[in-house]
């Protein structure tokens, strides 16, 4: 098997008797970056973004955290062109996506100043932050424990910093909810996805992926202490906000 054939994702390529709950395990980390980029519309396109507004907020001196940073993407898109004294500090609670985050930063980015945990981000200590990306993460976190994540994290930025909050969402209109999840699938199928790996792996993400309106992450982040707060990319079902701490 070649290597570009080893990293594709082919988890639900085969039907599966019982579909369990999903797992970020090696296997999952293995294929995670060919997943994520076929699976989740405006992914590319949020990575290529996020730098002009990472050099904009950048403070020196300062943490830039990425939570639940997988293989480190996001980590890599804005390191280049900011101040050389900040630190990167990456946080996932699974080691084999940690182990491969490690390869790519020290492939991509050796002379940045990075370092990674292995933790659970609600345990994380978060401080002296200028910028802290949560992309596609807190929707696995649970719901009763969204707000106080949040709240660590505006307690963590100082004044003028920022979150990047990128998410699936749902929508309260039942034609909007309809029309986008059916998109999102469409563009899954456009990326080579069979109608059996897309229904397998809603049925893993069932109960683990929690997604909410656009409007309830609005008035969470407002209630954690942000002070502004916009969507800055939607695409389909998927969207990326700012939410600022003046
Ligand atoms: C990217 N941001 O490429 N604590 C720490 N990590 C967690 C927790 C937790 N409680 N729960 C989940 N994770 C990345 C993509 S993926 C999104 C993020 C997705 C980690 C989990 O191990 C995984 O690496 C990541 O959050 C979510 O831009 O798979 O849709």
């Amino acid at each position: 098997m070649s290597a570009n054939e080893s990293n594709k994702d082919r988890i639900y390529a085969e039907r599966i008797e019982r579909v369990g709950g999903f797992v970020f395990d090696e296997s999952v980390a293995e294929v995670f970056d060919d997943m994520i980029r076929r699976s989740v519309p405006g992914y590319a396109m949020t990575l290529s973004l996020m730098p002009l507004i990472a050099k904009r907020y950048a403070q020196p001196n300062t943490n830039i955290y990425d939570l639940g940073c997988s293989l480190g993407a996001g980590l890599v898109a804005i390191a280049d062109g900011l101040p050389d004294s900040v630190s990167l500090v990456g946080i996932d609670n699974s080691q084999p996506m940690l182990d491969r985050c490690e390869e790519n930063l020290s492939k991509s980015i050796p002379d940045c100043n990075w370092s990674l945990q292995c933790t659970d981000i609600l345990d994380a200590s978060i401080e002296n932050a200028s910028i802290v990306l949560l992309n596609f993460t807190i929707q696995f976190i649970p719901l009763e424990q969204r707000l106080s994540l949040l709240q660590a994290i505006a307690s963590g930025l100082n004044p003028g910093g920022v979150l990047l909050l990128s998410e699936k969402v749902q929508f309260e209109n039942p034609k909007t909810q309809q029309d986008l999840f059916d998109l999102h699938h469409d563009f899954k199928r456009e990326n080579g996805y069979s109608d059996l790996e897309i229904s397998q792996k809603r049925a893993s993400l069932e109960n683990v992926l929690i997604p909410e309106t656009i409007e309830a992450h609005k008035t969470r982040l407002a209630q954690a202490g942000f002070d502004h707060c916009e969507v800055w990319l939607q695409c389909f079902n998927f969207v990326s906000m700012i939410a600022i701490k003046a």
